[in-house]
């Protein structure tokens, strides 16, 4: 809680127009010795607390057993269990109830993802006078497989207590406005609006954005520059850097890049002395069953890409289970040539639009799978098939081999794009929408 992450940092600037702004949020831990409100850096923070059954439950069964593979697609089977649903729902009534006593009369209160879908109805039902906002981070599935679950009702009806419901892309809207009135639970007003017992709900993509102007003046900061330099002469010059940064998630499409990588070695189109990889994978999730298998096949295959190709002291991929800091991250994304993002399903993927905004002398690849959110707003990154894996292999190699006119023109389209929908933008674009 007294570090807060990327969507606070996303926040914060958009909140300057707002007073008496709190974050509800719960600490990642037992905290049994947080206090139960302070303030920090201006905001006040307001943790709630979720015993080791509850998180059981709600974070890693519901929320990331269930809706998480549900809502990307069913890469992994998603399970159905009565004793999760129930844990999210104590865990979901705990913040709408804390919402509830910290809320002004008339305020606004804005709920965020997957964890937390049916605090909007609940929190409407407590507090009728509210301003309640919805957004999902992540993709939202067609009618068709939300409506496996056998929750289908409550969680719809959860999100319609909202006013203003946001998503990442148009598709996902359309998914959710499609569901609602399929399931009767609203009724059509207009392509972007739905009516619930006479009241009003709007349901609009926002895609989010970073906070551009960070990464592009950090990314020319002398200390990030002298940092890529080493990383880039520790692999061995000339060379083309690959480079891949995901939290280690069964989404982000990581084995199939590494196995694209290794044919690519094995046919020879590409050759050990000439690229390398780095691999950063962000430890997530890994009391989950289907994280801790994810972990061995990457790291397997990692492990046979050394060994079929690798000499003493210069292996050809560097692989990191670790968390980077800012300036490391930044260190690896100046040093890459070429950054592979190809993710089976993603809501948007925030690592594409840094990679982008610390490319500021414009040059560098982007390969992005047509399956992420900001393949929406990225047009001129390579944009892949995940599941393609020949597909994927050409474009790996076009990118290696491009040349840096071609290059330069992609990236500066796509920079102008991260640069002007940034994270301030999609904040107080929502936030204006939701406003009374
Ligand atoms: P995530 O699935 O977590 O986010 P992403 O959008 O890529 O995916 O964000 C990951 C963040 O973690 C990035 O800011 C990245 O820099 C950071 N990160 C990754 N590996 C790291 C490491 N080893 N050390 C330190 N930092 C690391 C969810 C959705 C996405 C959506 C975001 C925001 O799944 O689709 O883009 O929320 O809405």
């Amino acid at each position: 809680m007294t570090s807060p992450g990327g969507l606070v940092a996303a926040l914060k600037p958009a909140m300057a127009d707002f007073d008496n702004v709190a974050w509800l949020g719960w600490t990642g831990e037992e905290a049994r010795r947080t206090p139960s409100a302070f303030d920090h850096d201006g905001m006040r923070l307001v943790p709630v607390r979720l015993s080791e059954e509850e998180r059981e439950l709600h974070y890693e069964g519901m929320a990331n057993g269930t809706l998480w593979p549900l809502y990307h697609d069913k890469i992994q089977p998603a399970e159905f269990h009565r004793h999760w649903y129930e844990g999210y729902r104590k865990v979901n009534q705990r913040f709408a109830e804390h919402a509830a006593k910290e809320a002004a009369k008339g305020a606004i209160v804005w709920v965020h993802d997957y964890q937390l879908q049916l605090v909007p109805g609940m929190l409407r039902a407590l507090r009728p006078d509210l301003r309640i906002g919805y957004f999902l981070h992540i993709p939202f599935p067609s009618p068709e497989l939300f409506s496996q679950l056998p929750w289908r009702r409550e969680l719809t009806a959860g999100i319609l207590g909202s006013d203003l419901v946001g998503f990442q892309s148009p598709d996902d809207a359309g998914n959710f406005h499609r569901l609602a009135v399929s399931l009767g639970e609203a009724t059509r007003t207009g392509k972007n609006t739905l009516d619930v017992e006479g009241r009003a709900v709007s349901v609009r993509s926002f895609p989010i954005g970073i906070d551009y102007e960070r990464y592009d003046t950090a990314s020319r900061d002398h200390d990030v520059t002298e940092e890529s330099r080493d990383l880039r002469a520790q692999l061995g010059q000339p060379h083309t850097v690959l480079l891949g940064v995901d939290r280690l998630d069964y989404t982000k499409g990581i084995d199939v890049r590494l196995r694209a990588f290794k044919e690519l070695l094995a046919e020879e189109r590409l050759h050990a002395s000439q690229v390398s990889m780095i691999q950063i994978a962000e430890p997530s999730r890994d009391q989950v069953e289907a994280y801790v298998s994810l972990r061995e096949r990457v790291e397997r295959l990692v492990g046979e890409i050394n060994g079929d190709f690798g000499r003493v002291g210069y292996p050809v991929v560097h692989y990191i289970h670790r968390t980077r800091s800012f300036s490391e991250l930044l260190a690896m994304y100046r040093a890459a040539d070429v950054m592979l993002v190809t993710p089976f399903r993603d809501g948007m993927n925030l690592v594409a639009k840094e990679y982008v905004a610390a490319r500021h002398d414009e040059s560098g690849v982007l390969v992005l799978s047509e399956f992420a959110g900001a393949a929406h707003q990225l047009k001129t990154a390579l944009l892949v098939n995940p599941y393609d894996i020949d597909g994927l292999k050409t474009a790996i190699v076009q990118a290696v081999d491009m040349k840096a006119d071609e290059a330069r023109r992609r990236m500066r389209t796509m920079r102008r794009s991260v640069s002007k929908d940034d994270a301030v933008c999609w904040a107080t674009g929502f936030l204006k929408q939701l406003a009374p």
